[in-house]
């Protein structure tokens, strides 16, 4: 439910049919990336705002400033706002538009991972470190090196390495990377420098990080999401493609890789055996939303997986005004996730 039709929404009939309602209401929040440390969970949202920027397709009303950490005893206890935990104006390197972040935890710190544009227009990966899962975070004096694009997501295996995915077409600029360096012609547009439909789609990116966190150990990688014969997505099955929002999950031996296919609106996921992939597209997890935008992550909270995800709900279809909720996730005996509708029928 994108917000083509918004004025024909009857939003209090919604709210009752949505299958979970905001988290908290008091502000904005949307990607939300989910994390159970030390058995509480917490959430790192970005912080949605009306920053007075005008909507295009390069995303520029997304302007948002600074990130809170949301956190909650229980899945069913009330979401706290622990207030300010980085600002755009403590980041030497960014100007502007904090974006999906992720956090990760070790050996006692925590990092916030955080999108961001530099002062030349370019976005770029940095990451900040706080004592406290809810910060305040200290941002690094500079981006993460050979770090482009947005939508971080860090997940530690098994083995205690971490391995950062990322990446976001059109305002998220995954497409001007094609050839290793920033392509800046035809700032303006969106769509420029896209993959014609009948070729390999822009694939999401992937490096394993250093002991610190801090940088990365290797070039970014494509990650191959194959179809069901084993051949990559092609860039026009729109319904399939990557578009933003990565996320990996692991549940029982085997890497689930999840993201959001942007225009057409769906999070789905794809699994392989490798942190590195390939993966194999398996299908939808949650059908769309009202907004534009779908980003999401799964976290495992005792016994039991969960959905973060947003929707423009509460502030009655405002694509960059969203609110994050929460549904449990359920993996059938066959390792398939069951599918969710955000609104029952
Ligand atoms: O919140 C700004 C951008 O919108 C995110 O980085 C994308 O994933 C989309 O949700």
């Amino acid at each position: 439910m994108p917000e083509d039709n918004i004025e024909h929404i009857d939003f209090n009939a919604l709210n009752k049919k949505a299958i979970a309602q905001p988290l908290v209401s008091h502000i904005y929040t949307a990607d939300p990336s989910a994390h159970y440390f030390n058995g509480k969970i917490y959430i790192y949202p970005s912080h949605d705002i009306d920053g007075g920027e005008a909507f295009d397709d390069l995303g520029s009303h997304f302007a948002m400033e600074d990130y809170h950490v949301i956190s909650m005893d229980t899945i069913d206890s009330e979401a706290v706002d622990n207030g300010l935990a980085l600002h755009v104006k403590d980041v030497a390197w960014a100007e502007k538009q904090m974006w999906a972040p992720d956090a990760a935890h070790k050996d006692g710190k925590y990092y916030l991972f955080f999108p961001a544009k530099g002062y030349d227009g370019i976005f770029k990966i940095g990451v900040a470190i706080s004592n406290s899962p809810t910060g305040p975070f200290t941002p690094q004096p500079e981006a993460i090196k050979e770090s482009f694009s947005i939508d971080p997501a860090v997940f530690e295996d098994e083995d205690g390495s971490y391995y950062m995915y990322f990446g976001g077409l059109w305002g998220g600029q995954l497409q001007r990377w094609r050839t290793g360096t920033f392509n800046a012609q035809q700032p303006d547009s969106p769509t420029a420098h896209l993959p014609e439909d009948d070729e390999v789609s822009l694939m999401p990116k992937v490096a394993k990080m250093t002991d610190d966190l801090l940088e990365f150990v290797e070039a970014p990688k494509d990650i191959m999401i194959l179809d069901e014969n084993g051949q990559p997505i092609l860039a026009g099955d729109n319904d399939r493609r990557f578009f933003e929002a990565a996320w990996l999950h692991k549940h029982n031996g085997k890497y689930y890789f999840s993201y959001s296919t942007g225009d057409t609106h769906f999070i789905c996921y794809a699994m392989g055996d490798s942190p590195y992939g390939p993966f194999t597209y398996k299908g939808i997890i949650l059908e769309p939303v009202v907004g534009w935008t779908s980003h999401h992550s799964i976290c495992k909270v005792e016994e039991k997986w969960y959905l973060f995800y947003h929707d423009s709900s509460l502030s009655k279809g405002v694509t960059h005004l969203r609110s994050v909720k929460v549904s449990e996730l359920i993996h059938d005996d066959s390792g398939l996730i069951s599918p969710l509708k955000p609104y029952k029928e």
